[in-house]
């Protein structure tokens, strides 16, 4: 970076630091204004750089709400409200941020390498739930655990891979986000589409917040739920939320069981969206965020701009 541009990266820097526990659309204002004046960057890499800067925003606004609300997350919580467009000068900022411990984490199917019984049978029932085919469990197993050895109910190793007309392997490890997906046979786009409401990717193994599951995937961790039962939950869920893992069991019906190792009333990741428009330009960016470490702002896991 010349000393110039690396100056205003710095000066960002310290205006996101300065302004983020203020309102965004001051923040906006005055970066638009700042980088206006300095003359430095594209309408392009202007609306990137603010993808980044709201990126910095919401993160800020996590590690608030941890701080205030304890480990506890749920729809009612100001992260979790969609952001109206913001305008600035020059543009506007709109986003989201999405709670990804309520989903069912696909890497959770294999733990230090090999296959959990457990959590393979209940993705095998989330997949029932959506009427999709079961053996998408044991390709994706295959997918992710550290062996060659393929899934006699149907799974894909090397061999299986080695054979396409654009031949590769399998990753052999957790999946980094769920674009890695469509490498995975059978997982192809229509497939991705139904499966995305309920899923992600996270790179540690992870507890399902209570709070914030949809109805199918309770039915899917929760022993002895049927989907009925997890809508007439999450119907009761509405306003209201639980305060503990106790709470939560207490809701179940007596043949309804689930471990509490398993399950937790907050969330540790989240999934940010948010799209910028800059004079003519237009950015998206996507992060997924760790908020592992209470003490300081979340970690950005993975982060994409475009
Ligand atoms: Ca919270
Ligand atoms: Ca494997």
């Amino acid at each position: 970076m010349k000393g110039r541009q690396r100056g205003a990266a710095l000066l960002m820097a310290m205006a996101i630091m300065a302004v983020a526990a203020v309102a965004a659309t001051t923040m906006l204002v005055a970066l638009s204004t700042w980088s206006r004046q300095a003359g430095l960057v594209t309408d392009h890499v202007q609306a990137e750089e603010l993808v980044v800067a709201g990126g910095d925003w919401t993160r800020a606004m996590l590690f608030d709400d941890r701080r205030t609300s304890g480990d506890l997350d749920h729809d009612g919580e100001p992260w979790a409200l969609r952001l109206p467009p913001i305008p600035f000068e020059n543009g506007e900022l709109a986003g989201r941020i999405e709670d990804q411990q309520g989903l069912f984490n696909l890497n959770n199917m294999v733990r230090n390498g090999k296959l959990d019984v457990t959590q393979y049978t209940r993705f095998q029932r989330l997949l029932s739930i959506l009427g999709l085919p079961a053996e998408l469990a044991d390709t994706l197993a295959d997918w992710i655990d550290a062996d060659g050895t393929a899934q006699p109910a149907g799974g894909a190793e090397d061999a299986y891979y080695r054979a396409l007309g654009h031949p590769y392997l399998t990753a052999n490890r957790p999946l980094v986000d769920l674009d890695e997906l469509a490498m995975v046979r059978g997982f192809d786009a229509g497939v991705r589409a139904q499966l995305k409401p309920f899923v992600t990717a996270l790179p540690a193994t992870t507890a399902l917040n209570v709070n914030t599951a949809p109805a199918e995937v309770l039915a899917a961790v929760v022993d002895g739920l049927d989907l009925d039962s997890a809508r007439a939950l999450v119907a009761r869920r509405n306003g209201v939320f639980y305060r503990n893992n106790a709470d939560f069991l207490s809701q179940l019906g007596n043949d309804a069981t689930v471990p509490g190792h398993d399950i937790r009333v907050g969330s540790d990741y989240f999934l940010v969206t948010l799209r910028v428009t800059y004079g003519k330009a237009r950015a998206r960016g996507q992060m997924l965020l760790a908020r592992t470490n209470p003490t300081r702002w979340p970690d950005v896991v993975w982060r994409k701009v475009r």
